[in-house]
């Protein structure tokens, strides 16, 4: 997991080229004149300095920033995985005071509403930048039309939105689809390795939140390799909102309704976690040939741990450490240079093979 691929990006057309000093000379006298602003959103913790971290139905009184520093507000969709926390983590780290940032931080917790909420504080502050990790691809294009109105640059981050491309500046994120491609080409690979290749295969899949790119993308890409083998046979999906409890309980489900499980497939490591504890607890040996092959996305460190251990046959990794790509496409458009339209980040394929090379490396 390194850097960023940008690769095969195309150049945003038609960039404003923000100049700082102009549009924040602006911005700031306005911000002194406020001398407390009330959030729409509230406040959980207010940590030290620069990150003004809030979340949902309460209300905060604002700080002012420093003068000169570049002021982001940045909604998070949740904290419902590792991998979320991991992400939120790199952007706090990356927009720093020291890196010339004013940071205002919102945690959603997993609704579209609040993050809507959230945006709608960050245009009413004039912030100079809004980022935000989209927990469905649905339903932003109001929102986002209200932030071009008012003149705010928005940067997609993570997950992708359907809405119109002209409506925000770029994305930054993982590509989900090639994700899911790449679980299908190992599995095709792994079952004639088995000499199963002609064999009926039954899978099952626990999907990450419904409407969310990755799981749209993850979901594409999989059936397109499926789509080739006439033998395997998707049994049954559901929605396990990329949470360890959910992946517990559809997994538990899953295995009273079928006893011919040959392939089980988690779109992230949370899920994967609470499948395999309903493995356990229906007696499954996770270290016999005989148990199903666990599929499993994002490579955490416990995903990694359980991928050495033979319990999850192949992690997909999903990089989230995408603050620094964030935060230097923001300086560039500070500088009033191009960005790209879109930044993928680097993503490997882990097994038995290669896990124990990357493990101690996680931070997530
Ligand atoms: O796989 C999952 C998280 O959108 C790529 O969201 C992200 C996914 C990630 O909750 O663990």
């Amino acid at each position: 997991m390194t850097g960023l691929n940008k690769g095969n990006i195309k150049l945003f057309p038609d960039n404003k080229g923000w100049n700082a000093c102009k549009r924040n000379a602006v911005k700031k006298a306005i911000a002194l004149g406020t001398a407390f602003t009330l959030l729409t959103a509230s406040c959980i913790s207010c940590s030290p300095f620069n990150v003004e971290e809030t979340s949902s139905n309460m209300q905060i009184l604002e700080p002012e920033p420093a003068e000169n520093l570049i002021r982001v507000g940045f909604s998070q969709l949740g904290s419902e995985s590792k991998w979320r926390r991991a992400n939120s983590i790199s952007i706090k780290d990356a927009l720093t005071v020291d890196n010339g940032f004013f940071l205002q931080f919102n945690n959603a917790r997993q609704t579209q509403e609040n993050q809507i909420k959230a945006i709608r504080g960050f245009i009413s502050q004039q912030v100079d930048y809004i980022a935000f990790c989209p927990v469905t691809e649905d339903g932003w294009d109001t929102v986002l039309r209200e932030a071009k109105d008012a003149d705010i640059p928005v940067i997609i981050v993570d997950r992708q939105v359907s809405a119109d491309s002209s409506l925000y500046t770029t994305w930054i994120g993982e590509n989900m689809r090639q994700e899911g491609e790449n679980a299908g080409i190992w599995l095709s690979k792994k079952l004639e390795e088995l000499g199963k290749s002609h064999d009926k295969i039954n899978i099952i899949e626990l999907l990450g939140t419904r409407g969310s790119s990755s799981q749209i993308g993850r979901s594409i890409g999989f059936d397109t390799v499926c789509d080739k083998h006439q033998n395997w046979v998707l049994l049954d999906r559901d929605d396990g909102d990329f949470t360890t409890a959910k992946g517990q309980e559809i997994m538990s489900g899953f295995l009273e309704k079928y006893d011919d499980i040959d392939v089980v497939v988690c779109q992230n490591d949370d899920m994967a976690i609470g499948a395999v504890q309903a493995m356990q607890d229906a007696g499954i040996d996770l270290y016999s040939d005989e148990k199903p092959i666990i599929i499993s996305f994002d490579a955490s460190r416990q995903g990694l741990e359980m991928v050495m251990q033979g319990i999850i046959d192949v992690d997909v990794e999903c990089n989230p450490a995408s603050g620094p790509q964030l935060s230097e496409v923001i300086h560039e458009m500070e500088q009033g240079n191009q960005v790209a339209k879109a930044y993928f980040m680097n993503e490997e394929v882990f097994t038995r093979d290669n896990a124990s090379r990357f493990v101690d490396d996680r931070s997530y």
